[in-house]
């Protein structure tokens, strides 16, 4: 009986040592994680402001999840009737329309939609004016906005699916116009890629910050470093590197749009009916500008509202020159 006992324990004694080892590496885990969930600090944290670096990484990683995922045949509730290519992220969630081939909503990580894009016919600005990038507009047809009564169809393609990016092509009805659409895990690009030699586009966010247009919601741009509010426009070129940020009063987080191409061509800024923004790179007044493929704008969320911080987290990831 005795030996028994101590062959028994013999035989235990790897399983003894192997729970030991486990535990260890669990709490080793534990302290890595927790370091990066919560013992960051502020250096750290202006360092790495497209959230979920690197907390989400660690997550992401504990749970094998691709840090960017797509639905092919999505819905919107705001937007009924329309098939959306959904994307998630982190940070957003991109609801790409198909047959207008233009986002449709951008939604934050507290469901907050930046776009809002609603395709009644004659909800203007409270609706079928919104979206991204709206870059083609009475020149050689309407395309790459949203679906709404004037938008023609565009074709889509899913190009490629991988853990850190999602391509989607678009071309136009008429064949004269293609752009891309890349997703990456802490923004989106859109890229114009064909367009005729006689015509021009720009890029526009028509949206609704945090969620809906407020007159206490604010501008920012790389020049301008003081909150504008909505009712002050802005006019004329920004002045490399070429982006803006818009901020809602209760949220700590910017919407940013990039062009990741320097130009002389004016910027424009104005609100339009109270009901959501009119920006465009490339456009003054009516008119469109940019004359070249191809050309990338980047948009998506900053968990910051700090210009300094902003205009280094644009410039670290590349974005910006
Ligand atoms: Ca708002
Ligand atoms: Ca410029
Ligand atoms: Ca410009």
């Amino acid at each position: 009986m005795h030996v028994a006992q101590q062959h028994s324990a013999v035989k235990r004694l790897p399983a003894f040592v192997a729970a030991l080892l486990l535990a260890g590496a669990c709490a080793v885990y534990a302290e890595i994680k927790w370091h990066c969930l919560s013992n960051e600090t502020d250096s750290d944290r202006r360092t790495d402001l497209f959230a979920g670096e690197p907390a989400t990484t660690v997550i992401q990683q504990a749970t094998a999840s691709s840090a960017v995922h797509v639905t092919p045949n999505a819905t919107l509730a705001s937007a009924p009737g329309l098939e959306c290519y959904k994307i998630e992220t982190a940070v957003a969630t991109y609801y790409l329309e198909k047959s207008g081939a233009g986002l449709a909503a951008l939604i934050d990580r507290d469901g907050h939609d930046w776009i809002g894009f609603r395709p009644e016919p004659g909800s203007g600005p409270a609706g079928e004016f919104r979206g991204f990038p709206n870059a083609v507009h009475g020149q050689a047809g309407n395309y790459f906005h949203p679906k709404n009564h004037v938008t023609e169809p565009s074709t889509m393609e899913v190009e490629y699916v991988g853990p850190d990016r999602v391509t989607i092509s678009a071309t136009s009805g008429n064949g004269v116009w293609a752009s891309r659409y890349d997703f990456f895990p802490t923004h989106g690009t859109f890229t114009m890629t064909k367009m005729p030699s006689t015509n021009q586009y720009w890029v526009l966010y028509e949206g609704t910050p945090g969620g809906q247009y407020d007159d206490t919601d604010w501008w920012m741009t790389s020049a301008v470093k003081e909150r504008q509010p909505m009712t002050t426009n802005h006019e004329g070129d920004i002045p490399a590197p070429e982006w803006i940020v818009f901020g809602d009063e209760k949220l700590q987080r910017v919407l940013f749009v990039v062009h990741h191409e320097d130009d002389e061509h004016p910027d424009r800024f104005y609100q339009m009916k109270q009901q959501m923004t009119v920006f465009g790179f490339g456009r003054s007044g009516g008119d469109k500008f940019l004359d070249f493929v191809p050309q990338r704008v980047s948009i998506g969320f900053l968990e910051t509202t700090d210009h300094a911080a902003i205009s280094a987290a644009l410039e670290r990831k590349g974005l910006t020159p």
